[in-house]
């Protein structure tokens, strides 16, 4: 079975993908996609042009609930959905409701300060890229910069709101995580891995499939600082020791 992941190196939805490929250990493939000029393949492959995108000998899943549902029902073990139908709801509703706000609004506010640091911005989606592509990347920054800050929703009131919803979806994780340690039941379920995988940009997570790279600019860092202590950032960064595996790719 060829399994390859279409994905971006730096990006939260991406790592959901990849932390439950790593989780299962999933033999895989990472085709690793430039953001922008990604949008001609991927929509050639999946139709649409976000990515993850799963391919599983033929098949093409798009996005990081309908892939973690495949490799769930093509692996099931080790399991992410809990084996009680009640929970399991719970588990799936939480990971829909931070998929469509908790996600998009911890990236808006990581792209405001982004939007202002173009070579950071190049070297974290294009590390591993030869020096042409980075080169003619970077080139590519000013012109796409209005593009950029449009697609992630930076403008001051949005990113007003994303600073407090986000700070609701904190408050909330780490009151629901207070009895045992997990979001649903008392166990790692997607949820847990959902949480922590989308609060990843702004919990600064060791793991090699979220490390930023260094040094990290000042705005980056105000960005950072907004909740570096909250409990719930304390809590990503324990979930990802405790439960998240090394795996065989390095982003
Ligand atoms: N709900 C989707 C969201 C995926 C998503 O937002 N992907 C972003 C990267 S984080 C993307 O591909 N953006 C490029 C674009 O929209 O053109 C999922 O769970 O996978």
């Amino acid at each position: 079975m060829t399994i390859t992941l279409h994905q971006f190196a730096y990006s939260h939805f991406n790592e959901k993908a990849r932390w439950a490929l790593d989780l299962k250990g999933i033999e895989h493939q990472r085709e690793t996609y430039l953001p922008g000029p990604h949008m001609g393949a991927i929509k050639k492959l999946s139709g649409q042009p976000q990515t993850p995108v799963l391919e599983s000998n033929g098949e093409v899943i798009s996005g990081s609930a309908a892939i973690i549902d495949y490799l769930e029902a093509t692996h099931p073990q080790p399991a992410l959905y809990p084996a009680d139908a009640g929970l399991r709801e719970q588990a799936l509703t939480l990971q829909k409701e931070m998929d469509a706000s908790l996600g998009p609004d911890v990236r808006t506010l990581l792209f405001s300060a982004l939007v202002n640091e173009g070579t950071y911005l190049c070297n974290m989606f294009g590390g591993s890229k030869g020096l042409a592509k980075r080169v003619a990347y970077r080139a590519m920054f000013p012109i796409a910069r209005g593009v950029i800050a449009k697609g992630n929703g930076v403008t001051p009131n949005n990113v007003a709101r994303c600073k407090t919803a986000t700070r609701e979806w904190l408050d909330r994780i780490a009151e629901q995580t207070k009895a045992t340690g997990y979001l649903v039941g008392d166990t790692f379920t997607v949820a847990d891995l959902t949480a922590a995988a989308l609060l990843a940009p702004i919990a600064d997570v060791a793991h090699p499939a979220m490390k930023r790279p260094r040094p990290i600019p000042q705005s980056v860092q105000d960005v950072l600082a907004l909740n570096a202590s909250h409990p719930a950032i304390v809590w990503a960064n324990q979930i990802y020791d405790r439960h998240r595996p090394a795996g065989a790719h390095s982003g």
